[in-house]
């Protein structure tokens, strides 16, 4: 498969308009399999077929509270069960206590970062806060989200929800920042339904 970068910024320039509350580090950091000292599983087949085989895209209030059997957007996005958190530090902190586990995108994040002690201090991996594009694992991570939801998209159609109603930049026809810099208009839900749009397609789905 050929890419094509053909966005006038870079990410090192998107990511410096953005607030970046932890400090990048000047190498990588990875704890992989364990979250504060408890091992961490990937997601299995089963779990992502049970989540490709959720008919509903998204359901009112849209948001974390949304039960997954209406809610693939959930499911994929591993917030389940998580309704009341904040993110503190912009950490991506793990919900791992039976029912409420997180899953699927989020649990990668966490699988490869951690949150761990190291000389008597906690650390994180970069994948575990907003610094995780720099970790090489992401860009594979985030085109495998990708790819399953082309996967979903196939099986279900493009079922994209909410039109309005939720907050901005998560609407059909909202602006998904940081992209609004973008002239071509490819930057809200609308424009990205279809992979094909964008000039690529995938070999093989699930
Ligand atoms: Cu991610």
């Amino acid at each position: 498969m050929e890419i094509k970068i053909t966005d006038e910024l870079s990410i090192d320039s998107l990511l410096a308009n953005q607030t970046i509350l932890t400090k990048p580090t000047p190498f990588l950091i990875r704890n992989m399999g364990f979250n504060k000292g408890v091992a961490v599983q990937l997601p299995t087949e089963k779990e992502i077929l049970n989540t490709l085989g959720i008919t509903t895209y998204d359901s009112a209030p849209f948001d974390s509270s949304v039960d997954t059997v209406k809610s693939f957007r959930n499911a994929l996005e591993g917030w389940r069960g998580t309704a009341g958190n904040t993110c503190i530090n912009s950490q991506m902190d793990v919900i791992d206590l039976p029912g409420r586990r997180s899953t699927q995108h989020n649990i990668v994040h966490v699988y490869v970062g951690g949150i761990f002690t190291a000389n008597g201090k906690t650390s994180l991996g970069n994948m575990t806060q907003n610094t995780s594009p720099n970790d090489p694992v992401f860009w594979i991570h985030h085109a495998n989200i990708d790819r399953l939801w082309a996967s979903y998209s196939k099986r279900h159609g493009n079922n994209y929800q909410p039109a309005t109603g939720a907050p901005q930049g998560h609407n059909l026809n909202d602006v998904m920042e940081p992209f609004s810099f973008k002239k071509d208009g490819i930057n809200k839900p609308s424009a990205v339904l279809n992979e094909a749009w964008l000039g690529y397609q995938y070999e093989f789905l699930k």
